[in-house]
C-alpha cells in the first residue's frame, strides 16, 4: 500500500484557459503596457482527480502550441517530466510558423522558435509538479530536492507609468503618475510601506538616460545602501551604456540589459567594474558559452518561462555556479500561479544572490484564492503540497470570458500599439535609442 497507484499518475485531462488580466499603464523602451495582458492557465487531471496548475504567456502563438501537447498529453504520467520536451517538439509543429507573430517587442530577448516551445513547457511541468507533489503529499521544493531557504525575497519593481490607460473604460488604480525622479521615489516608498521590500529595480529605456540616471540617484538618496538597479531592456548603444556605467558605478548593484547582443555587452562590460546582468542575451542554453566565455554578463536573471520549467532553471543555476556568475529570477506580468513556481524553485537554488524581480505587487485580480502577501519583501516558502495554491474558478471563468469577448486586439502583447492610443505617430523605436 505505500506503491502509488499508476491510475493516480496518470493524465486523465489537460485543461487550457486563456485570460485577459488587467495590467497597468508601465512604460518601457517599446510602448506601454496594454490595459489587458494574456496569459494561459494550464490544468493537468489525472486519472485519481488531482488537478496541477502552470501558467505561462497567453499570447496566440503559445495557445496554439500548447493545445497539440494538451492533447498528447493525455494517458502519459505526471512523473515523465524528461520526455515533456521530447513530446512538445514532437507534437507541436514547427514553431517558427507562429513566431513571427509574438512579442514582436522583443522585450524577452530574441524570440525564437525553441524558446516559444519552451514558455509552453514550463506550464505543462509546473502543473505536472504540482498534480505530483498532491499526489504525494509534497510541497514542489521538495520535488526539486528541497528548499535551502524559508522564505524568497524579491525586489520592488518600479516603473515609470502614467495615471490611467488613454482609453475609455480601462481599469484604473489609484498609483497615479511617475514620470520624474520624485514620481519613482514615491512609488518605491509606497512598494516599501505596503510590502517591505528593501531593494528596488527601476524599468528604463523610457526616457533619455540623463533622466534615468537622476532617478536612481534619488533612489539611492531616499534609500541609502539599498540595492538598486536600472534595467533599460537593450535601448543603448555601447557608448551611452559606458557613459550610464561610469554615472552610476558605485551606486547600482548591477545594470540590467544596458545594450542589445552579447558582444555590445561584452564592449560594455570590459570597460566598467559595475556587474552587468541580463535577461535578454542569456535566454536558452546555446547562448551561455559566448555570454560567459566574453564576460558578457556577471549576472543571469533566470525565468522558468523562458529556460523551459522548474529542473532547467536549476540546470541554468549549477552553470551559473560553474562559471561564477551571479543568478537573480526576471519577470513579466504573471499570475500568482507562476508566482508560486518562482517561489518554489527560488527557494531550491542555493546561489541565489539577488532579489527575484516580480511585477505581481501591480495586479489588482488573481487566479488563486488566497494571494500572496510580502512580508520584509520576502515570500514565505509553502510547505503545502504541490504549489500550494488553489484556482479560484470564478475569478478564472470571468477572466476568460474577458478574453472571449475580446475581438483579438488584446490576445496578444503589443506595448507599441497601445502606445499608439495616446501618440499615433508612435513606432517601435530602432535599437540603440540613445
Ligand atoms: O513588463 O514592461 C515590462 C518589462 O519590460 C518586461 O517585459 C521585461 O521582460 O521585466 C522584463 C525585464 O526585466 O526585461
Ligand atoms: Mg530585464
Amino acid at each position: 500500500d505505500r506503491v502509488i497507484p499508476q491510475a493516480n499518475l496518470t493524465v486523465e485531462a489537460v485543461r487550457l484557459t486563456p485570460v485577459l488580466i488587467a495590467d497597468p499603464p508601465l512604460l518601457n523602451t517599446q510602448g506601454v503596457h496594454q490595459p489587458y495582458t494574456p496569459r494561459l492557465v494550464v490544468e493537468v487531471v489525472t486519472e485519481a482527480g488531482v488537478t496541477g496548475v502552470g501558467e505561462t504567456y497567453g499570447d496566440t502563438a503559445y495557445l496554439r502550441l500548447a493545445e497539440p501537447l494538451a492533447e498528447a498529453l493525455r494517458g502519459r504520467r505526471i512523473n515523465e517530466l524528461n520526455a515533456l520536451e521530447t513530446l512538445a517538439e514532437a507534437v507541436c509543429g514547427d514553431p517558427s510558423s507562429v513566431s513571427d507573430r509574438v512579442d514582436a517587442s522583443g522585450l524577452r530577448g530574441v524570440r525564437t522558435a525553441d524558446k516559444l516551445r519552451l514558455s509552453v513547457v514550463s506550464a505543462f511541468e509546473v502543473a505536472c509538479l504540482d498534480a505530483l507533489g498532491k499526489t504525494c503529499g509534497l510541497p514542489v521544493h521538495a520535488l526539486l530536492g528541497g528548499k535551502v531557504r524559508e522564505s524568497v525575497e524579491y525586489s520592488a519593481y518600479l516603473f515609470y507609468r502614467w495615471a490611467k490607460h488613454p482609453v475609455d473604460g480601462a481599469p484604473v488604480d489609484d498609483w497615479g503618475a511617475a514620470l520624474d525622479p520624485e514620481g519613482v521615489v514615491a512609488q518605491a516608498r509606497r512598494f516599501a510601506r505596503d510590502h517591505g521590500f528593501t531593494s528596488f529595480k527601476l524599468k528604463g529605456g523610457v526616457f533619455p538616460p540623463d533622466q534615468e540616471i537622476a532617478a536612481i540617484q534619488a533612489l539611492a538618496e531616499a534609500f541609502p545602501g539599498r540595492p538598486l538597479r536600472l534595467d533599460p531592456n537593450g535601448a543603448w548603444s555601447v557608448e551611452t551604456s559606458h557613459e550610464v556605467a561610469r554615472a552610476l558605478d558605485g551606486v547600482l548593484e548591477y545594470l540590467e540589459d544596458p545594450t542589445t547582443g552579447t558582444p555590445g555587452m561584452a564592449r560594455v562590460a570590459s570597460a566598467t567594474p559595475l556587474p552587468l546582468a541580463t535577461n535578454m542575451c542569456v535566454t536558452t542554453f546555446p547562448e551561455i558559452e559566448e555570454a560567459f566565455t566574453t564576460g558578457a554578463v556577471r549576472i543571469v536573471l533566470c525565468d522558468h518561462h523562458y529556460w523551459g520549467g522548474l529542473r532547467n532553471t536549476r540546470r541554468l543555476a549549477g552553470i551559473c555556479d560553474a562559471f561564477g556568475v551571479g543568478l537573480s529570477m526576471h519577470s513579466n506580468t504573471h499570475l500568482g500561479i507562476s508566482l508560486a513556481a518562482m517561489t518554489h524553485v527560488a527557494a531550491t537554488l542555493p546561489h541565489l544572490d539577488h532579489a527575484c524581480d516580480t511585477h505581481y505587487p501591480w495586479l489588482t485580480e488573481d487566479v488563486v484564492t488566497e494571494r500572496p502577501v510580502f512580508t520584509g519583501g520576502h515570500l514565505t516558502v509553502s510547505d503545502a503540497p504541490g504549489l500550494g495554491v488553489e484556482l479560484d474558478r470564478e475569478a478564472l471563468r470571468a477572466l476568460h470570458e474577458r478574453w472571449l469577448a475580446d475581438d483579438g486586439t488584446l490576445r496578444d502583447r503589443d506595448d507599441a500599439a497601445a502606445m499608439r492610443v495616446a501618440d499615433p505617430t508612435w513606432t517601435t523605436p530602432a535599437v540603440p535609442r540613445w
